[in-house]
């Protein structure tokens, strides 16, 4: 008997392109929720429905049904913004949603604690802000991304046109999305509608793009469905290495389940990229797994065809090979700190953000400096994949004045270490309706902690990348660090060690369910192996692999037979 296709498949089956019953779950008044089904729904319009889980057991004594709220995910392709979308986003979060912006490891905006009846005309304001929020989930093309800091500019220019043809080219078709939230007149009959890239069911599951340009892997481009690789020659863009079925998400004690870094499957040149990511990502809609939502990410469908045969399909849909793959060498992750001069006149400052969230505390008033920045539009605004924001392009006159802001508000970095500036957390509670443990509120604590036993050794100004999430599905790309936090209760983690600097080798599961005592008594022994025993410029990662204290991790299957043995150890 063939196994059913996912509950999912069929409400997209359904759901006259995305269209389910949105209008009328928002016209309801008695329940701040959307019905069970638009809820999948509207996450291809890049909405979530969440609670307020701080508020969960309080409402469920009084009664009342959860504080149900919605998180909106804006589209915005290589993070770009000019100030007056930047002005746009922050009334936007003052206007409608928890008064602040959080920046994502997808270079965009959220917005959280948003209620359904403001979900309408928050929507609209980030339209009439010439961006929208079609696609920046769902089983679909995400939000593309790109290196933020590529030199010389003309590279950069060229990759974030990339990144923007990308996204355009794979969006859905549907009217649904003008029709719901601008109230534009359906245009096309059901019957004459379709989508023709997609077809009505669209993807088995999300897909995901992104652009880099070596040196800089920023964009942690092998834990990308789909990665296109800068090659550089006398300093312009010949082409791309194009990289297939990285994937980060996973669930705990399920094998079958694991973070996989993509393969390079060749070489294209840039007028071949569009046809390429139309057939890879048209492969993974004829092949992709959809019976099982957590086997239906692209890492398995290759891991089910075997990388040669997927290749095939992937020629035959786009109607050329790919040359073979060229070389290329990545030596730095995560954003560039401070100022960047671009040799032309203008520079570049990387204003960190801590977890990405951009809110007004007393002593740090982040929101009010980047919207008197964005006023006197002293700079663009370019997002990172490392929840940090680029105040790009300032003219050398106007450096002082972005500097004073900064200070006057309190956001001038100063103090911030390598440590904390690489260190990423995924959201968490109270919003994220996955969570098991604390992440974003976490992060800047654990990361104090660590800076101290580094300091014991002399090993306080170490790059180190340390990333927490507070559920295995790898939203801040934990398994690609060199010490990875992954929630397992409240309190508890999964500690994942020696994943290789330059993004490109997975950690290796190490110890589990540890509380923040046991983490940190692992952590200092091997600081002090690493002070006395590491080779030159040899990061921590590294060592614990060249060291024997982790494996080196390259393949899904190994990652998760590590984590299975691991699991054993621990109930023998
Ligand atoms: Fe993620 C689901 C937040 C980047 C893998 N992610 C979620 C949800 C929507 C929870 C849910 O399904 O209800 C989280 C919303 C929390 C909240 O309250 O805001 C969430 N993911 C995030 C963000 C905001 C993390 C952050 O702190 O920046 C990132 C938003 C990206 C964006 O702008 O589009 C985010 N998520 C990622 C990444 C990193 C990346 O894309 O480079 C990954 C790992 C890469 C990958 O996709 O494999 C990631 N998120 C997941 C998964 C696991 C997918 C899987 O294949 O198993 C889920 C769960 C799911 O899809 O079922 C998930």
């Amino acid at each position: 008997m063939d196994t059913p296709l996912s509950p999912v498949e069929d409400i997209k089956t359904a759901s006259r392109l995305l269209r389910g019953s949105i209008e009328a779950s928002l016209a309801e008044p008695l329940t701040g929720a959307m019905h069970e089904d638009d809820t999948h729904l509207i996450k291809f319009h890049g909405i979530y429905q969440q609670d307020d889980r701080g508020l969960r057991n309080e409402r469920r004594q009084q009664r009342l049904e959860p504080a149900y709220q919605f998180m909106i995910r804006a589209r915005i392709p290589g993070g770009l913004c000019t100030p007056a979308r930047w002005l746009a986003m922050d009334a936007i979060a003052r206007t409608y949603a928890n008064h602040t912006l959080r920046l994502t490891t997808r270079q965009t905006f959220q917005f959280h604690g948003i209620l359904k009846r403001a979900l309408k005309p928050a929507i609209a304001a980030i339209n009439a802000a010439l961006s929208d929020t079609l696609a920046a989930c769902g089983d679909v093309n995400r939000n593309v991304m790109c290196t933020t800091l590529a030199r010389p500019r003309a590279i950069r220019a060229e990759v974030e046109e990339l990144a923007r043809e990308l996204s355009e080219r794979l969006l859905p078709k549907t009217g649904a999305y003008h029709e719901i939230w601008l109230d534009r007149k359906k245009i096309l009959s059901t019957e004459q509608e379709t989508e023709p890239m997609y077809g009505a069911t669209y993807l088995p599951r999300k897909f995901k793009i992104a652009v880099a340009v070596p040196p800089d892997n920023d964009v942690d481009v092998f834990s990308q469905d789909l990665g296109f690789v800068a090659i550089l020659e006398n300093a312009r863009i010949v082409g791309f290495n194009v990289t297939v079925g990285g994937g980060l998400g996973m669930s705990h004690g399920e094998f079958a389940t694991f973070p996989r870094v993509a393969d390079v499957l060749g070489f294209c040149t840039p007028t071949e990229v569009l046809k390429v990511a139309t057939a890879v990502l048209i492969t993974q809609r004829d092949f992709g797994d959809r019976t099982n939502r957590k086997h239906a990410r692209l890492k398995y469908t290759i891991e089910t065809l075997g990388l040669d045969r997927f290749t095939e399909e992937v020629t035959a849909r786009a109607g050329f090979s790919l040359a073979p793959a060229r070389g290329f060498q990545f030596t730095h992750t995560g954003d560039r700190s401070g100022w960047q001069e671009d040799g032309n006149g203008l520079a570049h400052y990387t204003l960190f953000v801590d977890s990405g969230r951009i809110d007004d505390q007393p002593e740090r008033r982040a929101l009010t400096a980047l919207r008197e920045i964005a006023t006197r539009e002293l700079a663009q605004f370019h997002l990172t994949a490392n929840q940090n924001v680029v105040l790009a392009n300032v003219p050398a006159a106007a450096r002082s004045e972005v500097t004073e802001i900064l200070t006057r508000h309190g956001v001038a970095e100063g103090t911030v270490t390598p440590l904390r500036q690489l260190a990423l957390a995924c959201v968490g509670f109270p919003t994220c309706g996955l969570a098991m443990a604390e992440s974003e509120r976490y992060l800047s604590d654990f990361v104090t902690k660590i800076q101290v036993l580094l300091a014991n050794h002399g090993l306080q100004d170490e790059p180190i990348v340390v990333r927490i999430t507070g559920y295995p599905n790898g939203c801040a790309r934990p398994y690609l660090a060199e010490i990875g936090l992954v929630g397992k209760a409240p309190g508890r983690y999964n500690l994942y060690l020696g994943a290789a600097f330059d993004g490109s080798r997975l950690n290796a599961p190490y110890r589990e369910s540890l509380n923040e005592g046991k983490i940190l008594a692992v952590l200092a022994p091997l600081f002090s192996r690493y002070a006395q025993e590491r080779t030159a410029e040899e990061r921590f990662g590294n060592f614990l692999v060249r060291s024997g204290i982790v494996p080196a991790i390259q393949t899904g299957p190994a990652f998760a037979a590590a984590a299975q043995s691991l699991g054993a150890m621990r109930g023998g």
